[in-house]
């Protein structure tokens, strides 16, 4: 067994929980946040038997994407004035994803 623990975008949540569960693979919503951006994102953790990690995958990769988002970050502007507030374009992932043995599973 395997237990998927994927970073993705919260506009792409829904289609992904719907397509993992049109294919029968429970999957548990945390609502997190980026340590780089410190905005909103989605964990999504799912425990799925090796053979079902495919469609898992497959159904993470389809319904996520890319987008390109903004971020003020502080930046040396080189007087005196010291730091000024300058936009970054950042491309956010589809979807982080990691995979991992799942030593034990228990329902009680
Ligand atoms: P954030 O940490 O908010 O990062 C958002 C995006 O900012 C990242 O997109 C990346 O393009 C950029 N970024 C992150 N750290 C950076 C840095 N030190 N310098 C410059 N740019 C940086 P993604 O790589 O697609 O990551 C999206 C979200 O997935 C991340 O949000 C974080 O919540 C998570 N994540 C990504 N890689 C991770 C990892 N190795 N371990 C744990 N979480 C991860």
């Amino acid at each position: 067994m395997k237990l998927i623990i994927a970073i993705i975008q919260d506009e792409d949540a829904s289609e992904v929980i719907s397509a993992l569960n049109d294919k029968e693979i429970p999957v548990t919503r945390l609502s997190t946040k980026g340590g780089f951006l410190r905005s909103g994102n989605t964990t999504l953790m799912t425990g799925v038997e090796d053979d079902k990690v495919e469609q898992a995958l497959t159904a993470i990769e389809d319904h996520c994407k890319a987008r390109t988002q903004y971020a003020t970050m502080p930046s040396s502007c080189g007087t005196m004035h010291g730091f000024i507030m300058a936009p970054i374009e950042v491309r956010v992932g589809g979807a982080t994803v990691f995979v991992l043995d799942v030593e034990q599973f228990h329902k009680f």
